[in-house]
């Protein structure tokens, strides 16, 4: 099958197009190195060091004999859209392409305004370009668990059946997002509904949890294959940067009372997913949703975890100041059945998993930069952080 990447110089997008290409699939990767650029402003770098696409790109020809072609390009840019999908006539396109840190969009007005247009309108132009140029290509776009927020009740996947005042329907599930990254995700999905129901599109959106690990069968051929590894307070993400603390005697920064509880699922499960999405597409203008998670944990399970895999000593630190604004005790239990049904067999987080993430960790240990641990993104506005951001000035 042809397959678009996008974003597939990215953490996810980067091994799966990988894994596509091993799997025979005739891959395209596309990406504008926002990725690489988000970096340079924050001064923070990947743990384990990355080559530049090309390279990376000539390594797995190298060692593989198989070629991904790399397309460089913003999916703001709808002539660069249009012209990538009429070029390499895809027959489906994974759809990874965008800024996807919380903090980062939780840090001020304009990075909450960069995300927002970064992701929805990229995701526009690219729905736009699906139905101009071929409506039969499947999108298989990247969603979010964080979608749905953390209600007192059961998620579903996608969809809930709701009867009100005798009446009954199937509506999409209540969306209370955490952060307006998440809720970029929440305007991708509507857009991406729409486009489904006027244009007759075929979309699975997949709502994926906290994804950890850094290894793949594929990325394990070569150090040039490696994916990136984020541990710092805007991008690195829980168990990531866990494993990370604890290598370097940092106390593990579990966040208020450590009960918040996410679905999670293991790098190779990513792939996995991703997989049978594209081998079991959606129907002709069906806008699907499957809950791309395993297991769920909490904050302070996780945390626990680490302690006992780490063979030295580990302290929690509890900070009581929450840079978040979020429900720190709830109820958490959501439907993940259908990439089940589908074949997934899971990578379940075990000590040894921890163990071979400690170990990516510890090999790399000599790069970490303390400073870049601390958390410094607060979801709260003080008077003079509106002030700074320039906002008290612009409300006049
Ligand atoms: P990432 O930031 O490492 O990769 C995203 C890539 O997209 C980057 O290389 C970036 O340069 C590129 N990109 C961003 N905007 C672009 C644009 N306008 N045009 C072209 N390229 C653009 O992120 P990731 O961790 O690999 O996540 C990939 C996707 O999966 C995201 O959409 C994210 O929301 C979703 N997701 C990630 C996780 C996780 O734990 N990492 C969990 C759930 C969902
Ligand atoms: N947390 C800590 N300590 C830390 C880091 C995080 O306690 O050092 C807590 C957070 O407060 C939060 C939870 O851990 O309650 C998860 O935080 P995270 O940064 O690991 O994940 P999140 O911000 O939700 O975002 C990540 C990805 C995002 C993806 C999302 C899936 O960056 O792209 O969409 O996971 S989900 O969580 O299902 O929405």
């Amino acid at each position: 099958m042809r397959i678009l990447v996008l974003g597939g110089d990215g953490y996810l997008g980067w091994p799966t197009a990988l894994h596509l290409s091993r799997r025979g699939h005739d891959v395209g990767v596309v990406d504008n190195f926002a990725r690489r650029g988000y970096d340079l402003e924050m001064g923070v770098d990947s743990l384990v060091p990355i080559t530049q696409l090309q390279q990376r790109v000539k390594r797995w020809e190298d060692v593989s004999g198989l070629r991904v072609e790399p397309y460089v390009g913003d999916l703001c840019d709808a002539a660069f859209v249009y012209r990538l999908v009429a070029e390499f006539r895809p027959e489906a396109i994974v759809h990874f392409a965008e800024q996807r840190s919380a903090p980062y969009s939780m840090i001020d007005r304009h990075h909450a305004v960069y995300t927002q247009t970064n992701n929805v309108v990229g995701n526009l132009n690219l729905l736009y370009a699906i139905a101009e140029i071929d409506p039969s290509i499947h999108l298989v776009k990247l969603g979010t668990m964080g979608e749905y927020g953390t209600p007192n009740i059961d998620i579903e996947e996608g969809f809930i059946e709701i009867t009100h005042r005798g009446r009954t329907d199937v509506l999409p599930y209540p969306k209370q997002p955490g952060s307006f990254y998440h809720l970029s995700k929440v305007h991708d999905s509507a857009n991406i509904m729409f486009a489904c129901r006027i244009w007759g599109l075929r979309s699975t959106d997949l709502n994926q949890g906290i994804v950890y690990g850094q290894e793949t069968d594929e990325t394990v051929l070569h150090p040039e294959l490696a994916t990136r590894f984020d541990y710092d307070g805007v991008f690195g993400t829980v168990l990531n940067r866990f494993c990370v603390q604890a290598v370097v005697g940092h106390p593990l920064t579990v966040y208020g009372k450590g009960g918040q509880t996410r679905g999670m699922l293991d790098i190779r499960d990513t792939l996995a997913c991703v997989e049978l999405a594209i081998t079991n597409p959606a129907e002709e203008g069906e806008y699907r949703v499957f809950n791309q998670f395993t297991e769920s944990f909490s904050v302070a399970e996780l945390a626990e975890m680490v302690a006992a895999a780490f063979p030295g000593r580990v302290t929690v630190a509890n900070i009581d100041d929450n840079p978040r604004v979020e429900k720190e005790e709830h109820y958490y239990r959501a439907a993940h059945t259908k990439l089940l049904d589908l074949g997934l067999v899971p990578h379940l987080l075990s000590g040894s998993t921890i163990s071979s993430l400690l170990a990516v960790a510890d090999r790399h240990r000599d790069r970490v930069d303390p400073a870049a641990i601390e958390a410094t993104v607060q979801w709260r506005k003080t008077a003079s952080s509106l002030a700074t951001a320039g906002l008290v000035a612009e409300s006049r």
